[in-house]
């Protein structure tokens, strides 16, 4: 069995992805692993973040781990709020007021185009005791609904409804959701190179 940590704060991405794994690996929260740290995410990208998140647990474990920073993308705001999404209506990191801004924002706006991109770091000790570094990126497309929908998933899900669906992410099971996510499509890439990796 493959074990890694996931090195993230958020227990909505833990359960999604533990939703996912298969029985081959064992992926153990931060939680779990009995890391208790606020992880900085401080630049302008959403790779850098990941690395950023993934190397601070890897510098306290020395174990394989990876991380992920997602950020919504909406085309009439020029990509925002992007990689601040989870600080976009200020420091108090709160769904609702992020939401808020975001319909705000977009009131009389006929676009209504966007997508949520998650990319994942995963970093590795290789045969040679050598630290690997590696990335994969997943996107979903879809739009911005007008008001919110649904009370199901976390974030942005109730105004969020993915291309070929007619719901919002919130009014969907967990496992309808992985049907179209961004973290899904991410995740299956990162299960799939550890698998050709072992
Ligand atoms: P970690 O950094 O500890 O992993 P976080 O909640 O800070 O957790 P991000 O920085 O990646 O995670 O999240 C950016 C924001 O986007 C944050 O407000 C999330 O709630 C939101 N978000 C991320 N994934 C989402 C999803 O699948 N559905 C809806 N909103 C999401």
């Amino acid at each position: 069995m493959y074990h890694l940590i996931f090195a993230t704060n958020n227990q909505n991405k833990v359960a999604e992805i533990q939703s996912l794994v298969g029985s081959d690996f064992n992926i153990q929260s931060l939680k779990q692993a009995g890391i208790d740290i606020d992880i900085p995410e401080p630049h302008d990208t959403l790779q850098e973040n990941a690395f950023e998140k993934a190397i601070t647990i890897f510098k306290i474990t020395n174990q394989n781990c990876f991380s992920e920073d997602t950020g919504l993308e909406i085309e009439a705001l020029n990509g925002s709020p992007g990689v601040k999404s989870a600080r976009y209506a200020g420091e108090g990191r709160d769904f609702q007021a992020n939401i808020d801004k975001v319909l705000l924002n977009l009131s009389g706006k006929q676009d209504r185009t966007a997508q949520f991109r998650t990319v994942i770091c995963l970093l590795w000790n290789d045969a040679h005791d050598k630290l690997q570094t590696h990335y994969f990126v997943g996107i979903c497309k879809g739009k911005i609904a007008t008001e919110m929908q649904g009370e199901k998933g976390f974030g942005y899900d109730p105004i969020f409804i993915p291309d070929g669906a007619n719901k919002s992410f919130a009014q969907m099971s967990m496992e309808e959701k992985n049907t179209y996510s961004h973290r899904q499509k991410a995740v299956t890439q990162l299960f799939e190179f550890l698998r050709n990796l072992t």
